[in-house]
């Protein structure tokens, strides 16, 4: 079994934690890497319904260890509701397989409230957040005035950051945008608690990565968001502020390249995204709002409407360079299957050129015009089939099309939410 990592090659949301849950049954370790409490993961086992923030979904299979990376922003309160929430649905001894790097950031109260009044006071301009502190967090990261989770157990540690970055807060950023006043010494307070109800999780993750590798252990690396909300690679500043693509696997969990073998795209069958900024085929229309309704397009962080559209080559080849995609999951393929024809954008022309890798400028991608070729639709229930060759011979010729469309092979389709609603090709 090669050691993956799963990243979404669009505007996240593409049933990354469907493709997990079912890798994960071969796996030994499941790591998260970046992203935070913004990230939202549903996963349907049997008639039960999980919804993860931060906490990999993995988490729900015995003998499998949960990694939380250094990468990742942690928030401990959500994180100790999610081990909370496991307890009552009767998922057995979480603490014994989650682990949780000290060396990741620690999102503090603060940081929700300045990420909120930062997209209030933007009005327009707002990035539409999930309001989970996940950008002020990274910004103090990258500032080195951050709080670490290690910092938590420790006062001699904590005591002189929190005070450094109340200063900075109270001074600058609370007269900026209105933001409470910082008590430290309530922070320092209530974080040290917190530190001692997280401390049995905390370690030196890539330590125990690195003992797993030489165990022959099998990893995933579960990718949060998608590559086109990277914050280098994305619709800036339309992204989030972390590194979504599979390079950052390697940073944010404390390994070397060398460890991954293979990176899976997941693609959804059609093209959604949540927050503002570019989306050139989305549709504003009867056909848009029928495909939020089939595919029940509605964040599962903050239940927002998510934007609709046709399948965008041009977007998930950017998502084949950046990542390097070894193989694609396509997932809601049945969202499809009452469709009596599907558009797919080929290219984009963009100021009488053809341009057929997602442009990094937002001027640029403003003027693409995307250009469309229609396939008809296959008008039948796919959500039954186990095997491609089940599969209608219009939705097969759907998923070819993608797959020549973008240069990478289909390693696996989903037709459904469930575990066994999925038809493993390669
Ligand atoms: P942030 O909060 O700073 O990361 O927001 C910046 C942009 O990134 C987008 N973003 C997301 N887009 C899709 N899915 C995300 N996760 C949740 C989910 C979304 C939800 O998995 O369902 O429930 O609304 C996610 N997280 C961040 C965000 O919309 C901004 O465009
Ligand atoms: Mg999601």
């Amino acid at each position: 079994m090669p050691n993956r990592v799963v990243i979404g090659s669009q505007w996240g949301d593409e049933g990354k934690a469907k493709i997990v849950d079912f890798l994960t049954l071969d796996a030994n370790v499941i790591v998260r890497f970046q992203g935070g409490a913004n990230a939202g993961h549903t996963v349907e086992v049997g008639d039960k319904k999980f919804v993860f923030h931060l906490i990999p979904s993995g988490i729900m299979h015995e003998n499998k260890l949960c990694v939380i990376g250094n990468g990742v922003v942690l928030d401990p309160i959500q994180t100790l509701a999610e081990i909370e929430d496991l307890h009552t649905q009767g998922i057995q001894n979480p603490e014994d397989r989650l682990v949780i790097a000290d060396n990741a950031h620690v999102v503090l109260p603060y940081h929700t409230a300045l990420d909120k009044a930062k997209e209030k006071k933007a009005g327009k301009a707002a990035i539409g957040t999930t309001g989970r502190g996940i950008g002020p967090c990274y910004s103090d990261k990258v500032n080195r005035i951050g709080v670490r989770v290690g910092d938590l157990m420790d006062e001699r540690e904590l005591r002189p950051r929190v005070e450094a970055m109340a200063k900075i807060h109270n001074e600058e950023f609370r007269v900026m945008y209105d933001v409470p006043e910082i008590d430290p010494e309530k922070v320092i307070r209530d974080y040290l608690e917190l530190g001692q109800k997280i401390k049995p999780f905390v370690r030196d993750v890539s330590a125990v990565l690195h003992q797993a590798l030489k165990e022959g252990k099998h990893l995933i690396f579960e990718g949060a968001q998608g590559t086109i909300l990277d914050v280098d690679q994305g619709t800036y500043p339309y992204v989030t502020s972390s590194n979504t693509v599979a390079g950052y696997a390697s940073c944010g969990a404390g390994v070397g390249p060398t460890a991954i073998d293979q990176v899976v795209g997941v693609v959804k069958a059609y093209t959604t995204r949540v927050g503002n900024g570019p989306f050139p085929t989305e549709l504003l229309d009867e056909t848009g709002d029928n495909l939020r309704k089939l595919g029940n397009e509605y964040g599962a962080t903050t239940g927002r409407n998510r934007r609709c559209g046709w399948f965008d080559a041009p977007v998930v080849r950017k998502a084949a360079l950046v990542n390097g995609l070894t193989h694609l999951a396509i997932t809601k393929l049945d969202v499809l299957d009452s469709f009596d024809e599907i558009k797919v954008c080929t290219h984009y022309e963009c100021d009488g050129e053809k341009i057929d890798i997602f442009p990094n400028q937002l001027s640029k991608i403003g003027r693409c015009k995307p250009v469309y070729e229609v396939l008809p639709g296959w008008k039948q229930d796919t959500t039954k089939c186990k095997t491609w060759d089940e599969l209608p011979e219009n939705a097969k010729k759907y998923l070819e099309e993608m797959s020549k469309l973008v240069g990478v092979k289909i390693g696996m389709v989903s037709i459904g939410a469930h575990r066994d609603e999925s038809i493993v090709i390669d």
